[in-house]
């Protein structure tokens, strides 16, 4: 008999990389606490983000949704132990190759935990936990499986129990460390903080009481759509935080949250939508909005000749090109601290997000906001410009049909149609129904709360039985229809009439 035959059988190997990995990366996970930021999962899966090609990306938004980031993390784990079973079957073979293996793989982890700004003294110790634990259980694992007897090839019963027990403990701790550690999106801390009163007089009550399903006026911030690309929340200290305003300005500064927040506020209804919402999409989503004007922000660092755009950077370096007359103009583009009366959510840019009302997230819309650098388009680019995305990105007017759905079974009789239409800037003149491309028929509308606001809108339709096609369209105030044309969201936002099908008996 060869004494180089492996001693272990390759599905033990590979199982005992998966368990070396699990605890690894849970134990790891666990000290991540200590600093915030730095689970070694994460780093590494937001750098994949960051070089996933655009198009794979878009692909992923528009599959998924504000569900892109829970299959991001799935496919993450799966790979990972896939590592962790590749590298049990190297051990298997080498337990030094083993070993170097799981150097690596913590290397790469440590590479990608360095910080951008030195806020996090302690950013190589997540990694280094995961592979100190992994390079410690691998070859215990392994020892732990015993000779197997030379008659059967078999392990003796003690061993057997050896190994369980090792094995039963560390990845105990890895699914201990992995659940109370900071898993992406299990960091949801946001400080309380006190903002200034409101200002305005509440908004007038929507009318999605008279149609079950209906998009209500304001949309919860619980249930506002989430579009981004960071993958654990940022977890900012209002303390530390700083918003910077500097570039082509006669006296660049800095501005605190107390100083922030002493400034004059406003408190704006605005509806905000990602380019990337198809026709009838969910990606849009409306609320009241606290904070300062981006005109008195700019005014006060003196904005030089020449400037055309404002390039509004994240704490984890997403980034935005604003058109600069966008954020000086009537329209209050704001740095917002407050969503629907309470302190903007994690989730929604905690502590502080630009808002540009009538331009698409991707231009005007940056969350966990530190910095707004005066500057021109033909010297920078954003996130998305970079990434074949257009420069100027207004809002494209547009309606969608909410109830019924689509593919709906209704019965024959009145049924209530039922949506929400917007045309930012001008605002929603008129919203209209249209059934099986007969003539256009104008549908009621819910109250008005300015011309950066949806609008519900509810149309009482005859319905007879057999199968129909319901379409809907804006016309703005000026009385111009939108654009009928049939784009896909790419490169500035799709257009198009929403088109449904209902059967009607
Ligand atoms: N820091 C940061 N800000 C960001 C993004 C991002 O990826 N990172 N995405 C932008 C895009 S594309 C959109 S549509 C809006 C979505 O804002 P919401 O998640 O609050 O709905 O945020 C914008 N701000
Ligand atoms: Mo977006």
């Amino acid at each position: 008999m060869s004494t180089t035959q492996p001693l272990v059988s390759p599905g033990r190997a590979a199982l005992d990389g998966v368990i070396a990995m699990v605890a690894g990366l849970g134990i790891g996970n666990l000290v991540s606490l200590v600093a915030p930021g730095s689970s070694p999962v994460i780093p590494v899966a937001a750098r994949f983000i960051d070089i996933t090609p655009a198009p794979l990306k878009e692909w992923a938004i528009a599959t998924f949704g504000t569900a892109d980031k829970a299959v991001l993390i799935v496919g993450a784990i799966v790979v990972t132990l896939g590592l962790g079973a590749l590298t049990g079957l190297v051990a298997r073979r080498s337990m030094g190759a083993g070993l170097t293996c799981v150097a690596v793989l913590a290397a790469i982890a440590i590479a990608a935990a360095i910080p951008n700004a030195s806020r996090e003294m302690l950013w190589w110790a997540p990694g280094t936990a995961a592979l100190t634990v992994g390079a410690w259980a691998l070859p215990r694992l392994f020892r732990a499986h015993g000779r197997p007897s030379d008659e059967t090839g078999e392990n003796t019963g003690q061993s057997r129990r050896d190994w369980f027990r090792l094995a039963a403990a560390l990845s105990g701790a890895g699914i201990v460390g992995a659940v109370i550690g900071r898993w992406p999106s299990a960091s949801h801390l946001a400080s309380p903080v006190a903002l200034p009163a409101r200002t305005l007089t509440p908004l007038p009550a929507g009318i999605e009481s008279q149609a079950p399903g209906l998009s209500p006026f304001v949309t919860p911030s619980s249930s506002f759509f989430r579009i981004d690309t960071a993958l654990g929340v940022p977890n900012i200290d209002v303390n530390e935080w700083r918003l910077d305003i500097t570039g082509m300005v006669d006296r660049p500064y800095s501005i605190t949250w107390p100083e922030l927040l002493a400034m004059e506020a406003i408190e704006r209804p605005v509806t905000l939508e990602c380019v990337s919402n198809e026709v009838g999409g969910d990606l849009i989503g409306s609320a009241m909005w606290l904070g300062v004007r981006t005109s008195t922000l700019l005014a006060k660092a003196g904005v030089q000749r020449g400037a055309d755009m404002v390039l509004a950077s994240s704490i984890d370096n997403f980034s935005v090109s604003t058109p600069l007359p966008a954020l000086l103009d009537d329209r209050d583009a704001m740095v917002v601290y407050g969503m629907n009366g309470a302190a903007l959510p994690p989730e929604h840019g905690f502590p502080v997000r630009l808002l540009t009302p009538g331009l698409y997230g991707f231009v005007g819309a940056t969350k966990w906001l530190v910095t707004l650098e005066v500057t021109t388009f033909a010297a920078k680019k954003a996130y998305w410009t970079t990434r074949g995305w257009s420069d100027h990105g207004p809002i494209k007017p547009s309606a969608r049909i909410e109830v019924p759905r689509r593919g709906a079974k209704v019965t024959a009789g009145q049924v209530t149609v039922g949506g929400t239409a917007w045309a930012h800037g001008t605002g929603v003149g008129t919203v209209q129904v249209r059934v099986d491309q007969g003539p256009w028929r104008d549908a009621t509308l819910g109250p008005e709360a300015g011309v950066q606001y949806w609008r519900q809108w509810i149309y009482r339709w005859d319905a007879l039985p057999g199968d129909h096609e319901l379409q809907v369209r804006v016309i703005d105030l000026q009385g111009k229809p939108q654009d009928e044309t049939v784009a896909v969201p790419a490169p500035d936002g799709s257009s198009g009439l929403h088109t449904i099908r209902v059967a009607v008996s």
